[in-house]
């Protein structure tokens, strides 16, 4: 069948599940918050990446029912930790710009919060720094009303997309997620480009009074050098892979 198909299908079928990856405060050690990473639970094929139909979705225009479903699983997800005694855990969520092309998305954000009462300042928006390609003041005014209301907004991949410094300026951005790109190559030598970068992008986030989380720790080594310089927040196969939310759990109550 063809994928477009198969995806429509697995629209209408629910076949998609949530993967939680935790973040973690690389001072105390603590879980302050995990990202929802959404799979195809395929009936034959069994679990595929959102690589693999992402960008499908985003061409057919399925990313916004797709989209609704994820933030409604995730902010009832976190609802559910919370009222379990879980309860400083913020949820993030991928956003794909095209979302953001939706003239109802906060309406649509602001009824998912109520339905789930989930309190606002436990959802993050993560959107890729492409998304500063977009300059229509429409969709910057979007993400205005979503902050006024009370989400928190974290521009994913932050240093390989292809934004300018000038819209950390025009956006109203609470986290920067340093790029896995750059966190490949810190710990191994102490002058190597990346690593430099990294802190460089540490101090702009601070100076900016912004989080920073560092994307794709792998090694005790990365996470000694980012905690040494002061990154706020790792998230990373080394600390925890993404996980169902009840293997999740299991990783809470360690
Ligand atoms: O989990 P994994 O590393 O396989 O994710 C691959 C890519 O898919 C990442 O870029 C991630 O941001 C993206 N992704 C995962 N879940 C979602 C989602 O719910 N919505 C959107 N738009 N992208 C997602
Ligand atoms: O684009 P975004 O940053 O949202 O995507 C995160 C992706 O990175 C997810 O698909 C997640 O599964 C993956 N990921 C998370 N931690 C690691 C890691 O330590 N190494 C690698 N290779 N991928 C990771
Ligand atoms: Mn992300
Ligand atoms: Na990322």
């Amino acid at each position: 069948m063809e994928l477009e198909l198969e995806l429509r299908k697995a629209v209408e079928n629910q076949e998609f599940i949530l993967y939680y990856q935790p973040k973690i405060d690389l001072n105390t050690e603590e879980i302050v918050g995990c990202e929802a990473l959404i799979r195809w639970d395929h009936p034959r094929r069994g679990i595929i990446s959102p690589e693999k139909f992402i960008p499908l979705a985003e061409e057919t225009g399925l990313i916004n029912q797709i989209g609704e479903w994820v933030l409604r699983e995730a902010c009832k997800q976190n609802k559910k930790w919370h009222d379990t005694g879980w309860s400083d855990i913020q949820m993030a969520v991928n956003m794909s710009v095209s979302q953001l092309k939706q003239s109802n998305i906060v309406t649509t954000i602001e009824s998912l919060l109520i339905e789930t009462q989930l309190d606002p300042r436990f959802l993050e928006i993560e959107i890729t720094e492409s998304i500063s390609m977009v300059t229509e003041e429409e969709k910057i005014k979007q993400l205005f009303d979503l902050k006024e209301f009370g989400i928190s907004l974290a521009i994913d991949d932050f240093g390989t997309g292809y934004s300018s410094l000038k819209y950390l300026n025009k956006l109203p951005v609470d986290t920067l997620k340093i790029d896995k790109y750059f966190i490949d190559e810190v710990g191994m030598s102490t002058y190597s480009t990346s690593s430099l970068m990294v802190n460089a992008i540490i101090s702009l986030a601070k100076s900016l009074n912004l989080k920073v989380v560092a994307e794709g720790i792998e090694t005790q080594e990365q996470m000694k050098y980012l905690k040494k310089h002061q990154c706020d927040i790792g998230q990373g196969y080394f600390l925890c892979k993404p996980l169902p939310a009840d293997e999740l759990e299991k990783f809470f109550k360690r």
